[in-house]
């Protein structure tokens, strides 16, 4: 099927066994690697992200220095906001800002559904500069946010432990919300798409704020519009949902058709299985936390962690994204572990 040398996630996302799992971490370009914190002194943000020289040699950069066994695009769900027509800085220390939110149905005047072909070429050049660079060695992941978590920024402005402003928008305005909900959705659905057109091989709906949500609006909110993503792109690639916290809904997302589900440290193998069912992968679940740990307990926590989901449909990960202060050896013991388990 494909030319990958190491196609461990793919196979793994179709449903077929493996001597043992595939490893990868959300978050792995990043600022715990010091080959990117020196890119980070040269360029902005958003300067490394439209790029594609810059974004691919970031996106390489845990393949070489890490050993992971997926690249994933290095970019951010808040390209999609910018897309669309919102402002969006990324502030040093303080993390994204936009600066001119949307609060009204006036604001709605000033997005629009865009031509992604137009707007976000310059991720699909990445995608195709990285595939060719990668040569097959591992497969690339695209990704995008799930509509209900860019809402959260678009309307927020800036990050929140409790987007409490994004929720009092969808709960005084449903109208409105539902009308921006679906008009990112489209958007997401036409970027993922051309996403994959450009190369990616499977791609990851990131919902990192779906855990703010209970069970009814979960579904209401977030779910229905990531249904909608799901369905649109399952014939192309394998989905990965990772709606983190929303633990209630894994049965009702593994009904989506994705074909992976990330989960996070707070529920144990055996529970995710049990509301998951049998035909999904779980992808997850260490604490990304936990990497500060002495090499020796990592490792014999990653083994505890690989032993609570037998290697039966999993995907080795953290439970969120790798934290900055994390030291490189102390990612690669992880990644180690995984890659010397034997079940
Ligand atoms: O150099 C820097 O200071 C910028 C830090 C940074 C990085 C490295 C940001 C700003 N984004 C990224 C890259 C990024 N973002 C990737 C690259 C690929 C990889 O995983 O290696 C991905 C997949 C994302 C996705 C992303 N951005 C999410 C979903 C995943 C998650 O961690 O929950 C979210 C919520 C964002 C928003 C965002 N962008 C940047 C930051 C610091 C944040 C989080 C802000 C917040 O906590 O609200």
């Amino acid at each position: 099927m494909s030319t990958l040398q190491n196609d461990l996630l793919l196979k793994v996302l179709n449903g077929e066994q493996t001597s043992r799992p595939p490893v990868w971490m959300m978050r792995q370009a990043g600022r715990y690697l010091p080959e990117y914190m020196k890119l980070r002194e040269k360029y902005g943000f958003f300067e490394r992200c439209q790029t594609p020289e810059l974004a691919c040699e970031i996106t390489l950069q845990p393949i070489d220095i890490v050993g992971v066994d997926a690249a994933i695009l290095f970019s951010d769900i808040l390209v999609v906001p910018q897309a669309m027509g919102l402002e969006v800085q990324l502030i040093e220390s303080k993390g994204p800002v936009l600066p001119d939110p949307i609060k009204t149905a006036a604001d709605m005047n000033r997005i629009r559904v865009p031509d992604v072909n137009e707007t976000l070429q310059y991720v699909f050049d990445a995608i195709q500069l990285i595939k060719k660079e990668l040569n097959g060695r591992v497969p690339l992941i695209g990704f995008a946010g799930a509509p209900w978590t860019i809402l959260c920024y678009m309307v927020q402005g800036k990050g929140s432990k409790t987007f409490d402003e994004a929720k009092a928008f969808c709960y005084t305005q449903p109208e409105l919300a539902h009308q921006l909900l679906q008009m990112i959705t489209d958007t997401t659905i036409a970027y993922l798409k051309a996403q994959v057109k450009a190369g990616a091989d499977t791609v990851q709906v990131f919902d990192s704020w779906g855990g703010l949500l209970g069970k009814d609006d979960f579904e209401h909110i977030s779910l229905q519009y990531i249904r909608q993503i799901v369905a649109a792109l399952k014939d192309e690639v394998p989905v990965i949902v990772f709606a983190k916290g929303a633990w209630h809904s894994l049965e009702s997302m593994a009904a989506t058709g994705a074909k992976g589900l990330g989960i996070d440290w707070c529920i144990p193998a055996h529970l995710a299985r049990q509301f998951a069912g049998d035909n999904v992968v779980l992808q997850g679940n260490f604490d990304p936390a936990k990497l500060l740990s002495p090499i020796p307990v990592i490792k014999k926590e990653v083994k505890a962690m690989l032993d609570a989901f037998g290697n039966k449909a999993h995907i080795a990960n953290l439970g969120h994204g790798i934290l900055p202060n994390v030291p490189v050896d102390h990612a690669k013991a992880f990644v180690d572990t995984v890659k010397e388990y034997t079940s």
